[in-house]
């Protein structure tokens, strides 16, 4: 078994316990196994094997090396399934719904035996929902939106990017096992393109010279529908698998001559609209393109095919990144040698948004330190939380002196990358900062964001980010929309203007990597590029596993036609924090002073 899927029915377990109004204790311990085997390398299946290994992870006690046996054993756990008996499995959605807590959850089961989306929304609109305690009439509106959302997001039949990558790398590897025919296995559409959701794989293999016959190709095509993770194949012709997997993704494969691949490269790459917009210019030019070539009009001789490079020059274009290939001017702009130079996971120097144990991470300062070293990085800031948020154990004033002076002491065991000690700050409803100036003054970076009252109306939201904005020690705004992939819209506000505002202080603006934010989001990063505003990609790592998600926001950045010189964190650490909005020289009053007086 996978370590997601591990994860996945102890979280599972967790939030049935947590519904069915178990003590605290007793479901956070489910939850915090499961997070930790999120952030874990090794695979726990190997752990397990030895019962004292199994023990050394936080956490995990006797009883929880009998609940992890018993998952590895039969694929379930029992008390998952009994309270399965007790609370239909649907009743799991109703959490995914923003803004109901598992209080929210219980209290709807126990009133009107709801556990449906459908069945909240009904409840909703009726009017029911706003007398009963801990609702109200404006939450009723809050949850009518959600639910709204949720509905239309996650009934959306998409992927996050990160599972659609993690699923076509894992089938790349079979794939390329199946002997000496197969010469490449590439990934394109939507997931070569970066987008922030998938529809479905679409794969394109080459096969080695000489090994093209049709039986070569029939081998291969045998090869890859005994993946084992396939649960129904959907299509098999000459040329063509379309399987789909038990995670309920689908994976079109198709197998190719090597000497069409650049033309079927181009093609299956998409985005539709941009393949549209090619294939008109090549009609001009008196061609025809399509997915084996570009060819004469008349009499069909091929121009090019083998690569996509020689296609773009035979229709006088630059190369255009797949990232920008969504027909929003990428083609004017090759047209024109006016392409942007995209930023790439190379120029990364340092990650600015991370979480330790001293909040909601699992790893320490060092450890996080260490594991961003071997990711070849110059600096790092760890930002752990603040006080108002509540639920990861936020920071207050003390604990972020104390947390600052633990990063400085870890820098004398830590080598070869600056340690920075900042914060992720949280921006209350009125837009002020949840921590006292002379701290704030202390910390190398500061980071602020909001995690409470989202649901503001748009003059409020924007007011309050601009708050946060004119205030002298904000130097970075973390994931600013607040959108969760899937899940959540982006927050209401007037963009342009935080934007506008943003560009005048100095702020700069996150594309937060974490695969289930990406946020800003592609198209707000363009805007906020025509405004100069500068621009980092951080991870917002919960484990050093999570440092790893900063190609997911490199590719965001792209999407976004963000460059190098957009993104100060790709400057060398001196020149990086020259780049950081100067903080005000505060007065140095000690806080504890400053508090009794
Ligand atoms: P997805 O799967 O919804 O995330 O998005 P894509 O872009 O991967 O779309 P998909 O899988 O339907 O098709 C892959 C690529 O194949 C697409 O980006 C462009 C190309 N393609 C598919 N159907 C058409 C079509 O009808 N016309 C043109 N010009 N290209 C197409
Ligand atoms: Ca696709
Ligand atoms: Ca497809
Ligand atoms: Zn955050």
């Amino acid at each position: 078994m996978e370590n997601k899927e591990v994860a996945k029915i102890l979280r599972e377990t967790a939030q049935l316990l947590e519904i069915d109004g178990a003590i605290i204790g007793r479901y956070r311990s489910y939850e915090k196994v499961a997070e930790l085997l999120d952030g874990l390398t090794e695979r726990i299946e190997d752990i397990a094997k030895d019962d004292k290994k199994l023990q050394e992870l936080p956490g995990v006690g006797e009883g929880m090396t009998a609940h992890i046996h018993e998952i590895l054993k039969t694929g379930d756990y029992s008390l998952r399934q009994k309270l399965l008996k007790k609370y239909p499995p649907t009743i799991l959605d109703l959490l995914e719904v923003h803004s109901l807590g598992p209080k929210k959850v219980a209290l709807l089961w126990k009133k009107f035996k709801v556990a449906t989306v459908d069945g909240l929304e009904k409840l909703a609109r009726e009017g029911k929902l706003h007398d009963i305690p801990g609702f109200g009439e404006k939450s009723e509106q809050n949850i009518l939106k959600a639910a709204g959302q949720f509905k239309h997001l996650s009934g959306s039949g998409r992927f996050h990017l990160n599972v659609a990558d993690d699923e076509a790398q894992k089938l790349a590897v079979f794939i390329a096992k199946a002997g000496v025919a197969v010469e490449s296995v590439t990934p394109a559409g939507s997931l070569r393109r970066g987008k922030d959701t998938v529809g479905d794989l679409d794969l394109l293999i080459t096969m080695r010279p000489g090994h093209d016959k049709q039986k070569d190709v029939d081998a291969v095509a045998d090869h890859i529908l005994k993946y084992p993770e396939i649960e129904q194949t959907l299509a098999h012709g000459e040329n063509k698998v379309s399987v789909r997997l038990t995670s309920g993704l689908q994976v079109d494969v198709r197998l190719l001559e090597k000497k069409s691949f650049g033309a079927a490269l181009l093609y299956f790459t998409g985005s539709k609209e941009h393949n549209v917009a090619l294939r008109g210019r090549a009609n001009e030019m008196g061609w025809t393109l399509n997915e084996y070539a570009l060819t004469t009009l008349k009499g069909g001789k091929v121009v090019a095919s083998r690569t996509e490079e020689e296609i773009y020059s035979k229709l006088k274009l630059a190369y255009i990144e797949p990232e920008l290939r969504e027909n929003t001017g990428e083609i004017d702009a090759a047209e024109h040698g006016k392409l942007p130079k995209l930023v790439t996971l190379e120029d990364i120097r340092g990650d600015l948004q991370m979480h330790t144990t001293a909040s909601d991470g699992h790893n320490s300062i060092e450890e996080m330190g260490e594991a961003a070293r071997g990711l070849g990085y110059e600096y790092i800031a760890l930002t752990d939380h603040s006080q108002a948020v509540t639920v990861a154990n936020g920071m207050d004033e003390k604990r972020t002196l104390e947390q600052i002076k633990k990063i400085r002491a870890a820098q004398s065991r830590v080598h070869g990358i600056r340690l920075l000690a900042g914060i992720e700050v949280d921006i209350k409803k009125d837009g002020s900062l949840d921590l006292e100036d002379e701290v704030l003054a202390e910390l190398d970076v500061v980071v602020a964001s909001v995690h409470s009252y989202m649901n503001m109306e748009r003059a409020e939201m924007t007011d309050r980010m601009l708050a946060a904005i004119e205030n002298p020690y904000t130097q970075i705004i973390a994931h600013p929309t607040g959108r969760l992939v899937l899940r959540r819209d982006p927050f209401e506000y007037d963009m342009e203007r935080i934007l506008d505002a943003a560009a005048k202080h100095g702020v700069a603006m996150e594309c937060n990597a974490f695969p289930d934010r990406l946020d800003m989001k592609d198209v707000h990063l363009r805007m906020a590029k025509q405004r100069g505003v500068k621009i980092v990609i951080s991870t917002d790592a919960h484990s050093t596993r999570h440092l790893l998600y900063m190609k997911y926001g490199v590719e965001t950045a792209r999407r976004g036609w963000i460059e190098k010189k957009d993104v100060i964190n790709t400057l060398p650490l001196d020149h990086f924090l020259a780049a950081l909005r100067p903080k005000p020289h505060a007065a140095k009053k000690p806080v504890a002073k400053r508090k009794s007086a």
